[in-house]
């Protein structure tokens, strides 16, 4: 039987949340050094083998081809470069189609943001100059998907959530890819994307405690980094990674494992992102492991409808993190996610940055609409309902300016 959401803030229950400086068997963590030597792998142990499943450590044979550079896109204002990873020395396997926008005016190299898109490259921006993916994709009329394939019309059909100009102006690239790429949302039992690059012979699908989806998209963030400490253009120390929704967890998760990305940016992750799990607010642990089966490790399902025996909650992801910046950003409409775990979560990741020297948030109490606070710990909540808006994208601008300031 289906379950009620809860919306109903009387109706969270009475929780505690695992203390991210205990150790599991009891140690206290006092110091930097117990952090990273023990508490910090102990966490992202958990995290991996309980909620969204272990990475795979192999390498592959990443090669990178250049499909084109225009030094004079967008009306002469940016240079954009397209370029494919190829994650195998096949050409015929999973690969990444990157699109690179960057700030026509720039002396040397530039910060990033990286970020994976829903609807492919083709969709954040109308410049005719961008490939039309021809991977496997969501239908959807309105942003000119049909029969799963990307069409003409798909061109900029979802350039409202990427400033691409606004982003370009401040002085940041942006690095973008479609996340169907990496592995193509729809629970196949793994046959497709990236997954079996890395089966061990006679294993067709991730055991219990290896990766699903979001693993994998959390993974070709990584590789996209590899590529970017390669390339000349970009400042490789000073790449952001953000997401908003699935692919906020994602960013989270790829931020969490890889300390190469400098900054970490949530946009409206919720459940299995940003919002913690015991709230039991919006949508919960059995919701999205019952319509996302493919996105966490089989392990998760274990906590639906048991959240309280979770080794781990969200904030511990948050402070993964730590000390790199980490922005939450909720949108007030956004219930499903849970605006108020998100910023619980956030506030409670706050004890790790303090233990290395850096700030958490101030207080308990949530700020108000359209009041940011830009710490080390970011947070906002607007108006308005899921979605990326110009106004998310300012702050994370002001953000990276703040942090990234030399
Ligand atoms: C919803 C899902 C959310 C969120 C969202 C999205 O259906 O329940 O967790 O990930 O999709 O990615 O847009």
């Amino acid at each position: 039987m289906a379950q009620e959401v809860n919306y109903d803030e009387a109706a969270v229950p009475a929780y505690s949340l695992p203390d991210p400086l205990v150790q599991e068997d009891g140690t206290p963590v006092t110091s930097a050094s117990s952090w990273f030597e023990e508490r910090r792998p102990e966490i992202l142990r958990l995290f991996a083998q309980q909620i969204y499943g272990k990475t795979p450590d192999a390498a592959v044979p990443l090669h990178f081809e250049t499909v084109s550079v225009d030094s004079a896109a967008l009306d002469g204002r940016a240079a954009r470069k397209q370029l494919t990873l190829y994650f195998s020395n096949e050409r015929s396997g999973p690969h990444l189609n990157l699109l690179i926008y960057l700030p026509k005016d720039r002396a040397g190299s530039v910060p990033a943001f990286v970020a994976l898109n829903y609807y492919g490259n083709q969709s954040i921006h109308p410049d005719p100059g961008i490939t039309l993916s021809n991977a496997w994709m969501r239908d959807n009329e309105e942003f000119g998907i049909v029969a799963n394939r990307a069409t003409e019309a798909s061109r900029g059909a979802r350039d409202s959530r990427w400033p691409v100009e606004r982003i370009l102006k401040r002085g940041y690239a942006l690095v973008t890819a479609y996340y169907g790429d990496l592995d193509p949302d729809f629970d196949d039992g793994f046959q497709n994307g990236v997954h079996p690059l890395f089966y061990e012979p006679g294993q067709s699908a991730p055991a219990a405690d290896e990766w699903g989806a979001i693993g994998a998209w959390a993974w070709g963030l990584s590789r996209a980094l590899d590529y970017l400490q390669t390339d000349a253009d970009i400042d490789a120390s000073r790449v952001a990674v953000m997401g908003h929704s699935r692919l906020g967890k994602a960013a989270l998760w790829a931020g969490a494992q890889d300390e190469r990305f400098a900054l970490v940016i949530s946009n409206n992750s919720g459940s299995g992102g940003a919002a913690l799990s015991r709230r039991r607010f919006g949508e919960t642990v059995a919701a999205i492991n019952t319509r996302f089966p493919h996105w966490f490790a089989a392990n998760f399902r274990q906590y639906n409808d048991q959240e309280d025996s979770l080794p781990v909650d969200q904030h511990m992801l948050l402070a993964l993190i730590a000390p790199r910046p980490v922005y939450v950003a909720s949108a007030v409409e956004d219930r499903w996610a849970d605006p108020r775990g998100e910023f619980l979560a956030a506030y409670h990741a706050g004890p790790v940055y303090r233990l290395l020297g850096s700030e958490g948030m101030a207080t308990e109490r949530m700020p108000g609409l359209s009041q940011p606070i830009l710490g080390s710990i970011a947070y906002h909540i607007r108006p308005g309902g899921h979605n990326v808006t110009d106004y998310d994208w300012e702050r994370y601008l002001d953000f990276a300016d703040l942090h990234f300031e030399d």
